[in-house]
């Protein structure tokens, strides 16, 4: 089984595995440990994180980024609407009411589903996972933002599914971090509890835990967030600065121009980087719009200043968490602070203010979250069964949950749904994974939904799902009792599982003293099939679907690395072969058949930069061999010649 845990970020992804060394971050392509989430489409590929990078300023609207804000919400999300202001590539509304993504792939304009996309960084992820493990990677466990909503939740677990990824649970981001914190520290109290404060402030969020620490055990006390708080809003706080400016300066209007809004906006990424470490910091771009050159300067006071809107924001989280929790600052044990976001100074002083201490960075910012994913995958894993790692996380849910339906025979004609009745069946804070059973007397098929009680942290709409229970006979047309069970899953995904008819004669078993002295009677269940209908949800056979395009679009990059592998082997053979005949080669082989190599050596050269750009893996692969025939036997008398030299050397050596 595999021990995996995935954090994909709004900016980053990091995957962590448990190999050889331990339980640690993967390396991708480029040697690092974080990997963008990106997906760029080209015209023979997709280039996936790190590959896909490079393009994003070359090909701005082929290359997909933020994925993990647009999955799971109606296009006519405000949220959406205001993060598609941002973007470069097109969106549009589909069919149902969902977004769709357009790029140009293999020369042609394409759309795909948000869902589609994250699963595509998903895939990548997952090679990447695989390279390190050396083998295949199924298990895993998956670090969601907490503010997630039951299609969002959905929407990742499609997405996974897509990359032929099998999640045993998702973890809160802020979760992860506190099991991550946990399992290493070492000299938790037996007996006495310890609250610790977790924030992180990604890309474009900010999620703030209190966590209750005991030896080997951790309570999720409180959660918080402001989903639309992270680094990204002070790239667009300075984006707007300069580009106010440079039109009082330069008399250019950037935000008239996408390349150069594009350009703005990721120089302000950097100087914003630059100001976490020093009290000021200049904006050099060569080039911007109109052939000019613009610069720009900036002190962090001012950058303070002007991100003043944002920053006040931040206190919101922290004393939500805190009443929440029902606990105050002085109860809080430590305060860890992790996303890159929060290298932003401001934020670490406002903390310190507000908790009275200094934040810690006991944690590696960028890789808690997966850590602690695949902490959490260990867990279910036989081979880390006896572990010292071994730590119980108790999570829980954020929103509270109600189950709705339609009423009696007299309160079914009553349309108003606002008067429907309804119970909750998950409170807010409720642990996961939970089941609840509720029962209902019915004489015939009847419909459930189930929908969040309070929608004002959410951006969704009130209802989740309906579920129609049903048919089922029941004798002379009577009520019968009827239990339906509601999950909570490990993914913090909800649905009505089962529906059971209860024979009525259970009912007198129930009935107290009286019944007791009768004979009890067998109860007598039945399955009732349940069918589900959830809004905006993917439905079975797309996701299969999308399965089979993923798998043609992977081979598709598969065959395309090849061909260029091919390619580069080719060249690198002209290059060796003529090297090595001017040198050691050199007395190996005939005037004449050098100078016939070295002539076809050279059309290979032309060919590749000319006609042979662009071929097949089969070509590059022909003209290889083509070359090794005529090679091959100068490089053989080579070898002949060096072995007896050798083996004569060894001769003498032994004597
Ligand atoms: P999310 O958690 O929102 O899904 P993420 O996990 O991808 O996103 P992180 O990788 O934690 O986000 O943080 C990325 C953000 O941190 C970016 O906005 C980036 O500009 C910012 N950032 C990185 N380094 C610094 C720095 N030194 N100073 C300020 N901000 C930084
Ligand atoms: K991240
Ligand atoms: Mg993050």
């Amino acid at each position: 089984m595999s021990v995996v845990g995935f954090d994909l970020g709004n900016d980053n992804c990091v995957v962590v595995v448990a190999g050889q060394m331990g339980i640690d971050a993967a390396l991708n392509d480029g040697s690092h440990r974080e990997t963008p989430a990106l997906v760029c489409f080209g015209d023979k590929q997709r280039f996936l994180g790190t590959a896909g990078a490079t393009s994003a300023m070359m090909n701005p609207k082929n290359t997909i980024s933020q994925i993990k804000r647009l999955v799971g919400r109606p296009f006519s999300d405000p949220e959406l609407q205001q993060d598609l202001k941002a973007l470069p590539f097109s969106v549009t509304e589909g069919p149902d009411g969902f977004p769709l993504i357009h790029a140009r792939y293999l020369g042609e304009t394409k759309t795909f589903t948000p869902t589609q996309v994250m699963g595509m960084v998903f895939s990548n992820m997952k090679t990447i996972a695989e390279k390190t493990l050396n083998s295949a990677v199924a298990e895993c466990c998956i670090g969601i933002p907490v503010y997630f909503t039951d299609l969002q939740r959905r929407a990742v677990l499609n997405a996974a599914t897509i990359a032929g990824l099998r999640p045993l649970r998702f973890m809160h981001e802020t979760t992860a971090t506190a099991l991550a914190y946990g399992t290493y520290k070492t000299d938790l109290p037996e007996n006495k509890q310890l609250n610790v404060a977790f924030v992180d402030i990604g890309h474009a969020s900010m999620q703030v835990c209190i966590a209750g620490f005991k030896k080997g055990m951790l309570t999720t006390l409180a959660h918080s967030f402001d989903r639309c708080l992270g680094g990204r809003d002070f790239d667009e706080v300075l984006f707007q600065y300069f580009a106010e400016n440079f039109k009082a300066d330069y008399k250019i209007d950037v935000f008239q121009n996408a390349k150069a809004s594009l350009r703005l906006r990721a120089a302000c990424e950097k100087l914003k980087k630059v100001l976490s470490a020093n009290p000021e910091a200049p904006l050099n771009i060569e080039c911007l719009m109109d052939d000019k050159d613009v610069r720009g300067y900036i002190k962090r006071d001012e950058f303070e200043r002007i991100s003043t809107p944002i920053l006040e924001r931040v206190k919101k989280p922290l004393e939500r968490a805190l009443l929440e929790a029902q606990l105050t600052v002085d109860d809080i044990y430590a305060v860890e602070v992790v996303g890159s976001g929060s290298r932003v100074p401001a934020i670490i002083k406002i903390l310190t203010e507000f908790f009275g201490k200094e934040p810690r960075r006991t944690m590696n910012a960028s890789e808690c979250v997966a850590k602690g994913c695949a902490l959490l995958c260990a867990s279910f894993s036989p081979a880390f069964k006896a572990s010292a790692l071994k730590f119980n996380a108790y999570e829980r849910f954020p929103f509270p949950i109600a189950m709705t339906w339609r009423g009696t025979a007299q309160d079914s004609q009553n349309r108003n749904t606002e008067n429907q009745p309804r119970i909750i069946v998950f409170p807010k804070g409720k642990a996961i994974p939970a089941l609840k059973e509720l029962t209902f007397y019915r004489s015939g098929t009847f419909t459930v939904g189930l929908q969040y009680e309070d929608v004002s942290e959410l951006q969704a709409p009130t209802k989740i799902s309906t579920y129609t229970i049903g048919p089922f006979q029941t004798t002379k047309g009577e009520r019968a009792k009827v239990k339906v069970k509601t999950r909570l899953d490990g993914f913090g995904i909800l649905r009505v599982e089962s529906a059971e008819l209860i024979g009525e004669e259970e009912i007198d078993v129930q009935m107290g003293a009286a019944a007791k002295v009768e004979a009890p009677k067998k109860k007598v269940k039945s399955n009732i099939p349940v069918s589900e209908s959830v809004y905006g949800a993917m439905l079975p056979a797309d996701l299969v679907k999308a399965v089979e395009k993923e798998l043609e679009m992977a081979l598709q990059d598969r065959i395309m690395e090849e061909t260029k592998d091919k390619k580069n082997a080719v060249e690198a053979y002209v290059y060796d072969m003529r090297n090595k005949l001017g040198d050691k080669l050199h007395d190996f082989v005939t005037d004449l058949d050098r100078k016939a190599l070295l002539t076809k050596l050279q059309e290979t050269q032309d060919w590749i930069y000319g006609d042979g750009e662009d071929e097949t893996k089969d070509a590059y692969i022909a003209k290889l061999n083509e070359l090794k025939k005529q090679g091959n036997p100068v490089e053989q008398r080579y070898k002949e010649h060096s072995e007896r030299g050798s083996s004569v050397a060894q001769l003498l050596e032994s004597v």
